[in-house]
């Protein structure tokens, strides 16, 4: 049985290494090195290939080599095939690294400092206690459970919303449109984590930024599809919003004349904030893989009507 790897292919090198010592049974095969396409039974990618069901007749799942789905086109995939997205420890344990720092920065002062050090200014702000800042996470999956509770352990005043109800121990939950306003209200600082969908395009917009509090910041760890650039550009220059942290943005790579570079107030990153670890999402894969012949249920299993 063959098992194709279609991302980055340095990463790749690392993957084949470990199938082969934990799972050698698998032929495991680096893209455009797919062997006889009838043998392949599973694919993981980044994008996948044109023609799926034509050129892999014998497909058995499709995993996603990260946490998001919206890179994939449902439409063009055989109805029946399981589509996997990647929730695995060492790309959870990235994304709070990264959400952690931002919004210790942010807490800290941190871009007002970097702006006063490019002007060789010494000038010391009030240290505010963690529990004096409300951090608010919009999407509560398995990253956004585990982040709020990173945050927690902080000392943050922690609140979250999602699409449909989730209850999170020790932590005020929202959800759905009609409880958006009462949780972004409370947002000092809000960190978006949700998955990109129809219904979440361009919902970081002018009217999200006017319902937080005033001089609020914004982290972004999302899809830059969800961001209205021009919006937050506005609330930044207008003192609504302070700061805003973005990891991702549209289109990637972020274009040499976007705005957004040289906004004094916005930090961008290059899509890093978490980053799938082979050495740890292998056993998510072959356990996967396992239930998948025991007739189990998958880990991240993507519900296609949802959309994530
Ligand atoms: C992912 C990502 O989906 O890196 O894992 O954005």
């Amino acid at each position: 049985m063959t098992f194709i790897y279609k991302a980055e292919p340095t990463r790749g090198k690392i993957w084949a290494d470990l199938f082969a010592q934990k799972a050698p049974d698998i032929d495991f095969r680096v893209w455009p090195n797919i062997g006889d396409p009838k043998k392949v039974r599973f694919l993981t990618v980044w994008e996948p290939p044109e023609n799926i069901s034509e050129q892999f007749p014998n497909l058995e799942i499709l995993f996603s080599i990260g946490a998001g789905v919206d890179q994939i086109n449902f439409e063009t995939l055989p109805k029946h095939l399981p589509v996997v997205r990647m929730i695995e420890p060492g790309l959870t344990q990235s994304m709070c690294e990264y959400v952690l720092w931002a919004v210790l920065s942010i807490h800290r002062d941190m871009p007002t400092y970097h702006r006063q050090q490019d002007r060789k200014v010494w000038k010391a702000l009030r240290v505010w206690p963690a529990n004096k800042r409300r951090v608010g996470v919009m999407g509560l999956g398995r990253l956004g459970q585990v982040v709020l509770n990173q945050l927690r352990l902080m000392n943050f005043r922690c609140l979250g919303w999602s699409r449909t109800a989730k209850q999170i121990e020790g932590v005020p939950t929202f959800h759905g449109t009609d409880l958006l306003g009462s949780f972004l209200s409370q947002c000092d600082t809000l960190v978006c984590l949700i998955p990109l969908t129809q219904s979440t395009k361009g919902i970081l917009n002018r009217d999200v930024f006017s319902l937080m509090p005033e001089g609020a910041s914004l982290v972004h760890v999302g899809r830059g599809e969800h961001l209205e650039p021009k919006d937050l550009i506005e609330a930044l220059d207008s003192g609504r919003l302070s700061e805003a942290i973005l990891d991702v943005t549209s289109p990637e790579p972020l274009p040499a004349d976007d705005p957004l570079w040289s906004h004094p107030k916005v930090i961008v990153t290059p899509h890093i904030a978490s980053m799938t670890q082979p050495e740890t999402a292998i056993d998510t894969v072959l356990e996967n893989i396992r239930r998948f012949e025991q007739g189990q249920p998958l880990i991240g299993l993507v519900d296609r009507d949802r959309g994530y």
